[in-house]
């Protein structure tokens, strides 16, 4: 099940490198981990992948590759994110039997992509962001409110979310959430589970 905590990759932000990142945050109480990797080669991508994938399985922590299906069948991960511009659910959801995640602003599309298969929806991007270049504008909490109400798939809220958002946004209806900026850098460990923490009180 995805939920909870759910760390993504970022190499620009990373002070220590992404694998020592991963390590922190699933010490942290990080539940799903996805790799991220928008610069690197494809033998980069793949050994950086196979390293996670290893230490996310001996954690027992689900391990999704975004964007690139070779990679992600390369290395055995549990699943793969693809977003708009990504290849078209269509053409793997028949082929490929790991989990997919999907990322939705819209209702309309959260339904399509619930209709089509996918196995859970990033919400995004909650509030403006500055960490993805094409996030979009903001949906506000409200939507994960709007999508809750429409689909039946665990939902992980994403986009400028910081650690006193954690409330809002649960309390609207995430199964989870990702909160790249405010858990890069120094620390992670510690930055990680204060937001697994503060998530974990909404369950309370
Ligand atoms: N997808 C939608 S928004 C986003 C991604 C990868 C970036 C989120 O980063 P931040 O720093 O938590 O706003
Ligand atoms: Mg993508």
């Amino acid at each position: 099940m995805i939920g909870g905590y759910y760390f993504i990759t970022d190499h620009g932000l990373s002070e220590k490198g992404i694998i020592n990142d991963v390590e922190e945050a699933i010490g942290g109480g990080a539940r799903v981990v996805q790799y991220r990797n928008k610069s690197g080669t494809s033998r980069t991508l793949y050994e950086e992948a196979l390293a996670l994938r290893k230490f996310c399985a001996d954690s027992d922590v689900p391990f999704i590759v975004n964007d690139r299906l070779d990679i992600a069948m390369a290395v055995e991960a549990d699943g793969i994110h693809i977003g708009p511009k990504d290849i078209p659910m269509f053409a793997i959801r028949d082929s490929y039997d790991g989990i997919i995640g999907r990322t939705c602003s819209t209702v309309d599309d959260a339904k399509r992509y619930a209709a089509e298969g996918a196995d859970y929806l990033g919400v995004s991007p909650i509030y403006s962001t500055t960490t993805k270049d094409d996030a979009g504008t903001a949906v506000g909490p409200g939507f994960i409110t709007e999508v809750r109400g429409s689909v039946d798939l665990p939902l992980i809220a994403i986009g400028g979310i910081t650690l006193e958002d954690v409330h809002e946004v649960m309390w609207a209806g995430a199964d989870g959430l990702c909160a790249i900026s405010a858990t890069a850098g120094k620390d992670v460990r510690s930055k990680v589970a204060a937001f697994a923490e503060a998530i974990g009180r909404k369950k309370e």
